[in-house]
């Protein structure tokens, strides 16, 4: 076996070659960049940033306080620190793992306000210290699930999105929960440059059933590791739905609002044949180009600790998730 740092070009042939020619294919015909910009192998790319992860780390935000409910430690490895904020998706700063730690150090979060309004008869404005104020603060350690079929372990710092919904206290209309990224093309390289952004819409939006939103394992998630959220992981305030896949968990939010119907979400409005709206993480319906029978976890090792595991049902949240979709066809409504 060879140690990490002698991993040779070779190594991350041919299945990373064939995903940059594809990804220039792509271009060159002028067809949805986003598509291609999901690897066919996300293990070329995980590869690759093993290899390339010599960056010094993002500094750390600030320590935050909060507390640790027994019931939400769970006993699983963590994947370690410098992976979780250093392998990110966040196309706003580019479509490679190590885009977001390198470029979202431009994005400004100081007087950041979330908006929530819609379907509520307290529409509310809240800025970062009435939110930490309002709601204190958990610790919650969280499986992860990328779409791409890779996961992490992470300890998320936040608190319940169903605290502040049932502050803006929702009307009988509401039936979903809408929500929007900040819109910054000039703090954002993805929003300014369609190719850098992997041709999605912007904002990215997304979207849960209220009952979703109200679940309690459902966070709105404002730290990691103790600290305040690095950019790169959507600062200051982002969503967290652990039984979904990663992305749903939409980044850097300005926006909530309840709506009776149901909200355009990101992904699905650009791929809807590979990303439903309801994205519940399930072994047995497989994407249309990858199997989600298993997936890579990412642990505290080089490359060679990347491990294979089964892929858990509703990301083994499934005893506290599964009767929200009693009689769901979870194969048409992926
Ligand atoms: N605004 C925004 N939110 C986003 C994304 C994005 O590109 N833009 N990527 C999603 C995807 S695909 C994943 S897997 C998670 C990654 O979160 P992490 O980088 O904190 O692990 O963020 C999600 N939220
Ligand atoms: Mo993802």
């Amino acid at each position: 076996m060879k140690p990490v740092n002698r991993l040779t070009e070779s190594d991350v042939t041919p299945e990373a070659i064939f995903n940059q020619q594809r990804r220039k294919l792509m271009k060159t015909l002028g067809l949805g960049a986003a598509a291609a910009a999901l690897p066919q192998a996300a293990h070329a790319d995980l590869l690759s940033w093993f290899k390339g992860n010599d960056r010094p780390p993002a500094p750390p935000g600030r320590a935050l306080d909060f507390s640790k409910p027994e019931a939400y430690q769970a006993n699983l490895m963590l994947t370690p620190e410098d992976k979780v904020t250093g392998y990110n998706n966040f196309y706003e700063f580019g479509l490679d793992k190590a885009d977001p730690a390198a470029n979202a150090g431009s994005l400004k979060t100081e007087d950041w306000k979330v908006r929530i309004d819609g379907e509520v008869a307290k529409p509310l404005t809240l800025d970062m210290d009435d939110i930490f104020k309002r709601f204190p603060m958990e610790q919650r350690i969280y499986r992860m699930r990328c779409v791409e079929a890779w996961s992490m372990v992470v300890p998320w710092i936040g608190f319940q999105l169903g605290k502040l919904i049932q502050a803006a206290e929702p009307t009988s209309n509401a039936r979903f929960v809408a929500f929007k990224t900040v819109y910054a093309p000039d703090q954002m390289p993805g929003q300014k440059d369609r190719f850098i952004g992997g041709g999605l819409n912007y904002p990215y939006v997304e979207g849960l059933r209220l009952d979703e939103a109200m679940h309690p394992l459902t966070l709105l998630t404002t730290g990691v590791y103790g600290k305040a959220l690095p950019p790169q992981n959507g600062a200051p305030i982002r969503l967290t739905v652990p039984w979904k896949y990663g992305f749903k968990g939409i980044k850097s939010i300005v926006h909530i609002s309840l709506t009776r119907d149901r909200p355009p979400t990101t992904w699905n409005e650009s791929a809807p044949n590979e990303y439903g709206f309801f994205a519940n993480v399930n072994p047995h319906v497989n994407h249309p180009r990858w199997s989600q029978e298993s997936e890579r976890f990412i642990g505290a090792g080089g490359i060679l600790d990347v491990k294979r595991q089964p892929t858990l049902l509703f990301n083994g949240y499934a005893d506290e998730v599964a009767s929200l979709y009693r009689g769901l066809d979870l194969r048409e409504n992926f």
